[in-house]
């Protein structure tokens, strides 16, 4: 990485900057990986995550130990971006899948822990349905109480992990009170009868994506994470951890837009002269710049917000998720021009990060509902 002096920004402890360079070691023998078989590259990289022991951060330890720490969550999902969107997506989805587990999980429900940290089980998070993914409040699913049990049905949608996960994290409505008020969550397992993969769906950056279906989906009524009716405030509470970790992998894509311009700008002639020689291209090239520091500023500032204690960083994620996202968008964009002909070949660095940065101005909150929640906050605050 061209430039790697963020590190020494007071967000850091030692124990961070000695993880971003144990990870980057690992990246450079590791990644990139073959994409042609999402599943199989997924499931090979959840398990040498885990192995080489980055997939520890991605979850608490299921015997007691501190909480998620976001500014490591960030990191490394800034390094694994930068190598490559594939890794950075198996670990990411390990933590979102797990987040209310190990934000709100009993002991029992904190057995999983010990599988996902070890890349031995994969988890997804099952919240957006085909009428509310914006609107939570507005889902549909239903899980209706008998007994013991909870019995759900219903259908998910969008769901990363969707075909390979081992357990879903499933948002369902139980009726405590309309709207976000009675809403609540449960942990189910991928073998559970009734939960089928009806429908796998493919994007521009192809991942384990898919339409959930639950009919009589049976579960215990040990499986809701934390308590009846506290389902949407628990999903608010794993996005606030996890919006900003969106941002690093932005930032991590745009990292590598600009190492790679840089590269471009440096040993591509024209008229005669390096292409960095032109003063646009130098224009262009400061943009990125300030554009990938003003980025990690938002997104280290919300991470080390949390790690410092704070109950609520619902501001600080939804700017560094908004800010970063759209920032590497265009960061990349310029890249792409910059590099011609060879910014848009299929294979070609630039036009990976061109269609991997597509989703994470939409996934995990879209950017309008960011300006909902940062101007809701500023104005109400
Ligand atoms: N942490 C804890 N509690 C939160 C919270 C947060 N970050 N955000 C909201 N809440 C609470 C509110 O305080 C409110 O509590 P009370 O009922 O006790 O007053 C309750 O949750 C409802 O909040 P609100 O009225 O703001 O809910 P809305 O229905 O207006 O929804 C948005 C707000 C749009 C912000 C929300 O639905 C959202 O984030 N949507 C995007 C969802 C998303 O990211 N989808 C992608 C799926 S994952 S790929």
């Amino acid at each position: 990485m061209a430039d790697g002096s963020f590190l020494e920004w007071p967000f850091f402890e030692d124990r961070h900057r000695a993880l971003a360079g144990q990870l980057e070691e690992w990246c450079k023998t590791h990644l990139p990986v073959d994409h042609s078989d999402v599943d199989a590259a997924c499931r090979d990289l959840v398990m040498a995550l885990g192995k080489a022991g980055f997939l520890s951060h991605s979850a608490i330890e299921p015997d007691g130990g501190g909480p998620l720490d976001v500014r490591s969550l960030a990191l490394i999902r800034e390094t694994l971006a930068r190598h490559d969107g594939l890794a950075d997506f198996a670990f990411a989805m390990q933590g979102l899948g797990t987040g209310a587990i190990s934000l709100f999980g009993t002991d029992e429900q904190r057995g999983w822990l010990r599988r996902t940290r070890a890349g031995e089980a994969i988890s997804a998070f099952a919240l957006s349905e085909p009428k509310s993914g914006s609107d939570v409040a507005n889902m549909e699913m239903i899980a209706e109480r008998d007994g013991d049990s909870y019995v759900l049905s219903g259908e998910k949608t969008w769901i990363s992990n969707g075909g390979i996960a081992d357990l879903y994290c499933v948002f369902a409505r139980t009726g405590e009170a309309p709207g976000a008020r009675g809403i609540s969550v449960f942990l189910v397992a991928a073998d559970t009868p009734g939960l089928a993969i009806a429908e796998r769906l493919e994007v521009i950056a192809p991942h384990p994506l898919a339409r959930l279906t639950f009919r009589d989906c049976r579960v215990p009524a040990s499986a809701m994470i934390g308590k009846p009716g506290e389902g949407f405030k628990i999903a608010m509470s794993v996005l606030d951890v996890f919006r900003s970790t969106v941002g690093a992998a932005a930032l991590g894509f745009a990292r590598r837009a600009l190492d790679e311009t840089i590269h471009r700008a440096r040993n591509r002639e024209l008229f005669g002269a390096p292409l960095g020689d032109l003063q646009m291209v130098q224009g262009h090239i400061a943009d990125m710049a300030l554009d990938v520091d003003a980025a990690a500023l938002l997104v280290y500032r919300a991470a080390w917000t949390k790690d410092m204690g704070a109950p609520r960083v619902t501001r600080e994620a939804a700017m560094a998720k908004l800010y970063a996202t759209d920032r590497a968008q265009q960061v990349i964009d310029k890249a792409v021009q910059i590099h011609g002909g060879d910014g848009v070949r299929k294979g070609s660095i630039v036009e990976s990060l061109y269609r991997e940065i597509r989703a994470l101005r939409i996934y995990e909150g879209a950017s309008d509902v960011q300006k909902v929640v940062i101007a809701r906050q500023v104005m109400g605050g």
